[in-house]
């Protein structure tokens, strides 16, 4: 009886893929004929499996749409706290149906040895959506601090908040300040991200339900699309897709 209520439970969290080799990410998934985004396990180092959201539609907008691409990050409703520390955000934390993080050991394994684009998605309190897309998007090794490498930005209306100020930055957690300011970024921010000194866009920041003056630059905010320092979207999410 226990087994008969299970069941039907993890049949519809996971939509298990029946292709014989292991898919490294969203890409090989979609390539194997699954077209419908939900929960997908994928191996990204080749032996472990991570569950993940597979976006294989995006928004529709612009040519490379319709494929599959693998969420990163995602946050829709506040559900999650993202004010974690360093072995979280190594590993990966939250909820794959709703908030999470996928963790910056997956992001190295994915991108390790193959090339990647990576598309930002955002929608604020108002209903408006835009989004940024980068061609190429890399993590390197824990060991030089899961640097960042981020270029090649097309406008979707949102601006440019990533390459500028975060490409070649190391990643920085409130218990591993790798950032280049004298204070720690994350502290001063209530996040966790690819910190300069220290930030245009804070997507793991606190969820602001909209905007709010009371602090600076702490929300999931977008610093390019408003000019804005203190409104926080209604939804964020990073995705990743494979380039031929
Ligand atoms: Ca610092």
């Amino acid at each position: 009886m226990a087994l008969m209520l299970f069941l039907p439970v993890l049949l519809s969290v996971v939509l298990v893929s029946d292709c014989t080799s292991k898919p490294s990410d969203c890409s090989d998934i979609y390539n194997s004929g699954q077209n419908l985004s939900g929960i997908y396990s994928i191996y990204p180092a080749g032996d472990n499996p991570v569950l993940v959201y597979c976006d294989m539609i995006s928004d529709g907008k612009g040519e490379d749409d319709g494929d599959g691409w693998t969420v990163i990050q995602r946050r829709m409703d506040g559900s999650v706290n993202f004010y974690r520390g360093w072995e979280e955000y190594k590993r990966g934390f939250g909820n794959v149906e709703g908030e999470y993080w996928l963790g910056l050991e997956n992001m190295y394994q994915l991108t390790r040895n193959r090339k990647y684009m990576l598309r930002v998605d955002l929608e604020d309190f108002k209903g408006r959506k835009v989004f940024a897309q980068y061609s190429s998007f890399s993590v390197g090794p824990g060991s030089d601090g899961y640097t960042l490498q981020v270029s090649g930005f097309t406008n979707g209306g949102a601006g440019d908040s990533l390459s500028s100020r975060h490409n070649g930055q190391k990643f920085s957690t409130f218990d591993n300040d790798q950032d280049t300011w004298e204070k720690n970024c994350a502290k001063e921010f209530l996040g966790a991200f690819w910190y300069k000194s220290c930030h245009y866009a804070n997507p793991n920041g606190l969820y602001l339900w909209g905007e709010d003056n009371t602090h600076r630059g702490i929300g999931n905010i977008w610093v390019t699309w408003n000019n804005n320092w203190n409104v926080g979207m209604k939804s964020i999410s990073m995705k990743i897709r494979r380039v031929s």
